[in-house]
């Protein structure tokens, strides 16, 4: 790519996390979900498949602690293998989030990843931040085991 349009493209580039839930993992959908990040244009910065432990759940879903799902939540999160990406695009908070759809996946539009791929809430097929100060935070919960 020509030097100019390189940097303006890294200009408009933002960094996001999504983390493909237990649900998804275990019904081999790792692949159909971050590929539709890939085919929509972002890169993958960093991947990794891990089984958080219970205090990692509880710092990665710190936002919710008081909110009345919290223990269903950690519950299901640490049930399994996830998979997390930190993706890098054109306003990835905002545009990731599109394409998952809503939070409801019975009620997600046809075409987002919850549309297409679930039924379930608390097992909605995927995490995705919700603003770059969330980002931030998710990200370190998620890889602190690996020094990230
Ligand atoms: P989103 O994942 O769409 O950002 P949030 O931030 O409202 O949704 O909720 C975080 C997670 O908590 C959701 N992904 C979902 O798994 C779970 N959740 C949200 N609302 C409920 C609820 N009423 N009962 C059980 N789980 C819920």
């Amino acid at each position: 790519m020509d030097q100019e349009v390189q940097k303006a493209v890294s200009a408009q580039a933002e960094e996001t996390l999504v983390v493909v839930k237990p649900d998804a993992v275990r019904r081999g959908l790792v692949g159909e979900v971050i590929g539709r990040f890939e085919s929509k244009g972002f890169s993958i910065k960093r991947v990794s498949m891990i089984t958080m432990t219970r205090p990692q759940a509880e710092e990665f879903y710190a936002v919710h602690k008081d909110k009345p799902f919290f223990g269903e939540l950690v519950a299901f999160i640490t049930s399994g293998p996830v998979v997390g990406a930190v993706l890098s695009g054109r306003d990835a908070v905002a545009t990731v989030r599109r394409l998952v759809g809503a939070t409801k996946s019975w009620e997600a539009a046809p075409g987002t990843i919850r549309g297409d791929l679930g039924l379930g809430l608390t097992d909605n097929v995927i995490h995705a931040s919700d603003s770059a100060e969330s980002f931030a935070k998710e990200r370190s919960a998620f890889f602190k085991a690996q020094n990230g």
